[in-house]
């Protein structure tokens, strides 16, 4: 359809761009961003990503878009204090395109971003296929020093033998078992166990979506080590960001 065309041109006009999202350590305090792709549509305004990124995925865009995302996430991390991260989504067909761990090397020397500053957030999706190509990105990127986190952990299949077999740094628990956590018996069970799970094996736990003071008083209770979302920080434009981070320093 139109979308699809427009799409092409969008990345020439500059009609897509980046916000960000900040992620908290337990105690408080800012330990990075998420950066979050948006398309500013000329004529329809403001398309979500969950609209256009399939769409890009199809028509074999996502590449150079994927690209792009990595290398202004990047260069936009370097304004910022050198503790903080950028969390930078992979979409599976960057994932699996056999030039991630190059142009990954490049643009982090490129913009002069220190490996252990960038983070990949994957879902299990992306993982579905090719295990042994997969396992052999993942440490690549690992041995580079870059990060790795699972994203909306929980909501896909055999989500354990990835744990066993992959290295991630990062669990991120999808919105899905946060929201109700007040009131949910079963969601609490959930997130208890993951915690304890990924604590077990050396890997940290961010939480997704919270949006109440009590979801962020019982995960600092049980020992999540991150939360983001609404209570704490929308996403955010690249200025706003950087205020954010003189602000909280
Ligand atoms: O920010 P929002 O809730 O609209 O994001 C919707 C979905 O789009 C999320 O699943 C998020 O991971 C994904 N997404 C956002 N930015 C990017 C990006 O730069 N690349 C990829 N592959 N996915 C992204
Ligand atoms: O799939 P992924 O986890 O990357 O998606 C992140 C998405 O979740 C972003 O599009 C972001 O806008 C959205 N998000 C972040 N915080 C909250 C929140 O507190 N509540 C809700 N409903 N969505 C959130
Ligand atoms: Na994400
Ligand atoms: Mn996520």
């Amino acid at each position: 359809e139109n979308l699809r065309r427009s799409l092409r041109m969008a990345l020439e006009r500059s009609e897509l761009y980046l916000e960000y999202q900040p992620l908290f350590s337990t105690p408080s305090s800012v330990v990075g961003f998420e950066a979050l792709l948006r398309w500013r549509h000329p004529e329809i305004g403001t398309i979500p990503p969950g609209v256009f990124i399939p769409i890009a995925e199809a028509d074999g865009l996502m590449d150079e878009i994927g690209r792009w995302v990595l290398e202004e996430a990047c260069r936009e991390a370097t304004t910022w204090p050198s503790s903080l991260t950028v969390s930078v989504n992979l979409s599976p067909a960057q994932f699996l395109s056999g030039s991630l761990t190059d142009s990954v090397a490049q643009v982090i020397d490129a913009v002069g971003l220190r490996a252990d500053r960038l983070e990949f957030e994957i879902t299990e999706t992306v993982l579905l296929e090719q295990t042994i190509d997969n396992l052999d990105t993942l440490n690549t990127l690992n041995v580079l020093g870059i990060r790795i986190s699972l994203d909306d952990f929980g909501t896909y299949y055999s989500s354990l033998s990835y744990l066993k077999n992959f290295p991630f740094d990062t669990l991120k628990i999808d919105q899905y078992f946060i929201n109700d956590l007040e009131t949910d018996q079963k969601s609490q069970t959930i997130v208890r166990s993951i915690i304890g799970l990924a604590h077990g094996l050396g890997i940290s736990v961010t939480a997704e979506g919270v949006e109440t003071k009590g979801q962020a008083r019982w995960l600092k209770k049980e020992g999540c080590d991150c939360l983001q979302g609404n209570l704490l920080g929308r996403p955010m434009g690249a200025e706003a960001a950087r205020n954010f981070v003189r602000r909280s320093a």
